[in-house]
């Protein structure tokens, strides 16, 4: 829709700003919906997304639009983007596993390759990614090092963010060792530590 974007495009010059539209990528269940919600929460007061155990919750791109944050006196509108997780494998079995019908997983599987296809496609209208990862993981991951590797081609600032620090298996410092390219934020998207860290980055980065 031209005509939006256009219309978008106006109001934000007429407000003498940019929206800066934040993009939240990473594999399954690192937290991604998790981090959305907190942020959302934190600064409209609303949540946005679905948090669920189940791989591929988020099947499609979830949107919460001009969310106004503001550190250190400085102020900046952002879309938030909750991505659909990325995945070199999508097998319905796995869903089967987790209690669901042969049809249903059979579904969720078919629609959680286009979600990974749908964030891939996504990128062209990112500024900023986080890309979110389980600190109690290994980090050296074929999806961790192919997303990072799409937003370095695009030179899209990143902010890679090592969740899950709440739990005692966590290792953050695996990721660090990992990525030394990337400045790293530990937070717990769950209890919400370390978050205002992350504004801080966030707000950084947006120039
Ligand atoms: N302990 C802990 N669990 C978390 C944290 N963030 C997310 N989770 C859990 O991880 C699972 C996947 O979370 P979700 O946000 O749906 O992940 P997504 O697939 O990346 O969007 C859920 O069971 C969450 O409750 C965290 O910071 N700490
Ligand atoms: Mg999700």
């Amino acid at each position: 829709m031209p005509f939006q974007g256009l219309f978008k495009w106006l109001l934000g010059f007429f407000r003498g700003r940019k929206t800066f539209s934040l993009g939240i990528y990473g594999n399954v269940n690192t937290g991604k919906s998790t981090l959305a919600n907190r942020i959302s929460m934190d600064w409209t007061g609303e949540a946005m997304s679905k948090v669920s155990e189940i791989p591929h919750e988020t099947r499609e791109v979830i949107k919460k639009e001009r969310v106004s944050i503001r550190v250190d006196g400085k102020e900046l509108t952002i879309n938030l983007l909750d991505m659909p997780g990325i995945a070199t494998k999508v097998d319905y079995h796995e869903f089967v596993d987790y209690g669901m019908s042969k049809d249903d997983a059979q579904q969720r599987a078919k629609e959680a390759t286009k979600g990974v296809i749908e964030a891939i496609k996504w990128l062209e209208h990112v500024d900023i990614a986080l890309v979110v990862m389980d600190a109690c993981l290994d980090p050296y991951t074929q999806v961790n090092i192919t997303i990072l590797g799409n937003l370095e081609a695009r030179n899209i600032p990143v902010i890679i963010v090592a969740n899950k620090i709440d739990k005692k298996s966590a290792k953050p410092e695996r990721i660090r060792a990992a990525f030394p390219q990337h400045h790293v934020v530990e937070v717990s998207a769950l209890k919400g530590d370390n978050v205002n860290k992350l504004y801080e980055e966030i707000v950084k980065r947006a120039r």
